[in-house]
């Protein structure tokens, strides 16, 4: 694995709020996402879905479907099984037990929602009613809702899995079961997150369009991971590789749940080339709900070993994860018990010892996935939310207990020998300290709970793994292999082109890309015009996930960009006869360092390379377009704190959000507009994983939460104001500095949410620790109960 040189960029226009380039065109409703496209000819695709939780399908016959007006085609499992016989879904840890995730149910349905017939029609409409028309038996089988109960094996989930287990392993660093013996305090609790949708604003989709001529398929999906999807095609379906072309539209958020490949993205190239004409699939917001990837639940079980002085001396953790019926290719549902026992235990906290296991047991339920920080939200509530347990068992203020435990040099290799290179990680407790004014809360808290009124403030601080990288995947015993390339184009009029491997959800990296490729070639950011993987064609990418796109992409970009800046320098210097280490590129100038006189312009210089054959040096290789890759040589992480101020209400147990405080440390920020937007976006998710949202099932493992009137997501009206503050501790080794921070507000805010709630119900006596915090709960705690 190479090291790979950064250029040193001067900054312009990196580190101002330069407006969304994506805006005005998403803002007026002019975007084009994938719903907008429509190709000449195309037919519609509806799924049927199992409508119970676990069952064995004795009897399937699909002719009453197929005999319907205007249905093309119908597909059960066993006619798709030709092409392909499902997903393996697996994990490079130890102890992870794969499956195999059907394209369409043969045998055994394991989850309601689950895709079991699909059928082509002329509209969605046709298709859909067709549905109806499916003539199936199934014979019920008991359904595992629970996950203890799945680890006592009392019944099979799915019998791929016969002992229920997905995952299961550990591991111990240092002396720990000797800090637990000598420890003077122990404090311990266990942890739920419910379960919950990303829910992205926009639906799953795909189209697919397969040309018998030419032998091509070409797939419109709306997936974070293009260039993987990509390669799926080729890897299960057996396409040429040189002929699969994957598409991603506008996208409207996907938080990770778009960052998985999905049965219905490979059905539906099959599909397009049986019936020789383009298909289309829309998913609706009840399929969004039921079948595409769900996240977060699991139990933590975690415990401090504390000296005297209130100082860590060892950690133990241990997650059990609620995975579904199946691993989620290809992240499964080791990502979240995994992630959570092995990146966060320690998080700032200098503890020399850490011991944790992670189990994923299977349930008859949709499969758990990827969700915006995955598997850090879960281990980032625990430990942030123990360290108030022992700040209140230690007679500390929340601030103080950190302080105490915080790292305070680095390099800081931790006992699972992850090395942190860099943080402003006691800073950031300072600085969010003095934010929120905490002497004045607490004067204001205790003379409002004198009448009657409960405030609490909650303190989370966090680390967050970021521009996910080959190094970061080592580091964490992985093994993935990651790289992305950015190809840079400049014009014959000085302006540039950049195509980057990366596509966007909502994260404004055409315009934090456009800053990064500016500032490099010296010319002015409205004169870049950015492609984010809109075709697979281009630049080539491992998928906008891990918070690696501004380390990534804009790594990448610098690169090529820097290629394309030293040839403009070189003829810059024939053309002002000096030499080319003199020249600098800034403001859209090409000019003697210092001499601002003796300069041309960045557009001159270029119209030169193209027309001008007396302007090259000799030996001008005329090219103005390049192509370089970008895989970060280190594990990067940012940190930083939030702080959240909640009111409860006595009558109704309903929160009340009073105030949010930020501090984020991403290194150099290149855009702070879109930061802040990303720090709002993830601390509202977060509130909503908190306090409002759950899928919920009966016990029969069907889903009750089908439509947004049951699930609840956090709207306008409950979101806060929020105070934001940026530290820039630079790293070292991304281009200009830049760390990633895509998923801190949601890693983060709801270990916030529950200790400024418990913080509120002090005086009641009553710590709770299961999310989501309904009214129920609260009321049943400020009654002193706890319902979990
Ligand atoms: N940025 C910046 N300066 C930095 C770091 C980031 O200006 N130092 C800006 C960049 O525009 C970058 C954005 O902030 O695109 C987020 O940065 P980064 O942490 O690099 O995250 P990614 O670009 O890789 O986006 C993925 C990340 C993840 S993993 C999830 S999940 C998530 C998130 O982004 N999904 C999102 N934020 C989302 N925001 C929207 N609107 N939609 C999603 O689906
Ligand atoms: S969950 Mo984000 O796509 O890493």
């Amino acid at each position: 694995h190479q090291h790979m040189t950064t250029p040193v960029i001067a900054a312009r226009s990196v580190g101002s709020r330069v407006l969304r380039s994506e805006d005005p065109r998403l803002l007026s409703g002019r975007g084009e996402f994938i719903a907008d496209i429509d190709l000449p000819g195309q037919l519609h695709v509806a799924f049927v879905r199992s409508p119970v939780a676990h069952a064995r399908i004795t009897h399937m016959d699909l002719s009453g479907v197929r005999d319907c007006e205007g249905v093309h085609l119908a597909w059960s499992g066993d006619d798709v099984l030709p092409f392909c016989e499902g997903i393996v879904g697996e994990f490079a840890v130890e102890g992870c037990n794969p499956t195999t995730m059907p394209l369409l149910a043969r045998g055994e349905v394991v989850y309601v929602g689950e895709p079991i017939a699909v059928v082509v029609a002329e509209s969605r409409y046709a298709a859909e009613d067709a549905c109806e028309l499916i003539d199936w038996e199934f014979e019920e089988l008991p359904a595992v809702t629970d996950a203890h109960a799945s680890l006592a094996v009392l019944n099979v989930a799915n019998s791929q899995l016969p002992n229920n287990l997905g995952l299961k392993g550990g591991g111990s660093f240092g002396d720990v079961a000797g800090a637990f013996e000598r420890a003077d305090k122990v404090v311990e609790g266990r942890y739920y997150t419910g379960r919950v949708s990303a829910s992205p604003m926009e639906t799953r989709g795909v189209i697919a369009k397969y040309g018998w001529a030419s032998k091509s398929v070409q797939v419109w999906s709306n997936t974070q991971m293009p260039h993987f999807l990509r390669y799926m095609l080729t890897a299960y379906l057996g396409f040429a590789e040189q002929d699969v072309e994957v598409i991603t539209p506008d996208t409207g958020g996907g938080f990770g749940q778009k960052a998985h490949v999905y049965p219905e993205e490979l059905i539906l190239p099959l599909l397009s080339r049986e019936v020789d004409c383009p298909v289309k699939w829309i998913e609706d917001r009840r399929e969004n709900l039921m079948a595409a990837a769900h996240a977060h639940e699991q139990f933590i079980d975690i415990a401090y070993a504390l000296d005297n002085d209130g100082r860590i001396t060892g950690v133990r953790t241990h997650a059990l994860g609620d995975g579904g019926a199946y691993h989620a290719p290809p992240w499964t549902m080791a990502v979240e018990p995994w992630c959570a026992v092995v990146m966060t235990p320690t998080g700032i906290y200098a503890a020399p010892t850490a011991e944790y296991t992670y189990t994923a047991v299977a349930t008859n339920k949709t499969p758990v996935g990827a969700y915006r920080g995955v598997g850090y939200m879960a281990g980032t509530l625990a430990r942030e939310c123990l360290a108030d347990d022992a700040a209140r068992a230690l007679g500390l203020s929340p601030f103080d207990f950190r302080r105490l435990n915080v790292v305070r040099e680095f390099p800081w290799t931790n006992p699972q020998g992850i090395v942190y290179d860099e943080g402003s990680w006691l800073e950031s407790i300072d600085v969010v300290e003095q934010m929120v004014d905490y002497p004045a809360f607490l004067q204001r808290q205790s003379e409002l709970r004198k009448k009657g009124r409960y405030l609490g403030l909650g303190l989370s601080v966090f680390v967050e793994s970021s521009g996910e990288s080959t190094a970061t995947s080592l580091e964490h015993g992985l093994g993935d292999v990651y790289h992305d390339t950015a190809t840079v184009r400049l014009g014959p009029n000085g302006t540039a082109n950049v195509a980057i491997g990366l596509s966007a959800q909502g994260q404004g990296l055409a315009t934090t890309v456009a800053q990064m490729a500016a500032d490099t070639l010296g010319i002015n950011v409205e004169d870049v015009s950015v492609d984010t993987a809109r075709s697979t064609a281009h630049a080539y990418g491992s998928g906008t996930l891990g918070s690696r796109g501004a380390v990534i992409a804009s790594g990448a970009v610098a690169r090529a960009a820097g290629v394309i800046r030293e040839k403009v320098r070189a003829v810059a210097a024939s053309m002002l006869e000096a030499s080319p280490d003199d020249i600098e590129l800034v403001d859209g100038q090409a000019m003697i360092k210092g001499v601002s006189s003796s300069s041309v312009s960045v557009a001159d210089v270029a119209t030169a390379i193209y027309f001008d054959i007396d302007s090259w040096p000799d030996d001008f290789e005329p090219s103005l377009e390049a192509t370089q890759a970008y895989d970060t040589s280190r594990a990067m992480f940012s940190n930083g704190a939030h702080a959240i101020v909640v009111e409860l209400d006595p009558e109704t147990g309903f929160i009340r959000f009073e105030n949010v405080y930020s501090v984020e440390d991403c290194g150099t920020v290149i855009n702070p507009n879109i930061v802040e937007g990303q720090i709002r976006g993830g601390v509202v998710q977060g509130i909503g994983a908190s306090a409002f949202e759950e899928l919920a099932y009966d016990e029969s493992g069907q889903l009750l939460t089908t439509t947004f009137l049951d699930y609840g997501l956090p709207t306008m009206d409950v979101v806060p104001p929020f105070v934001i503050h940026h530290i820039e501790t630079p790293s070292k080794h991304s281009a200009a500095g830049v760390k990633g921070m895509g998923e801190s507000g949601l890693i983060a805010a709801p270990a916030a949410v529950l200790n400024a709630v418990n913080d509120a119900l002090s005086p009641f006596g009553v710590v709770l620790r299961d999310l989501p915090l309904t009214p129920e709960k609260v009321l049943a705690a400020m009654a002193g109960g706890v319902i979990t």
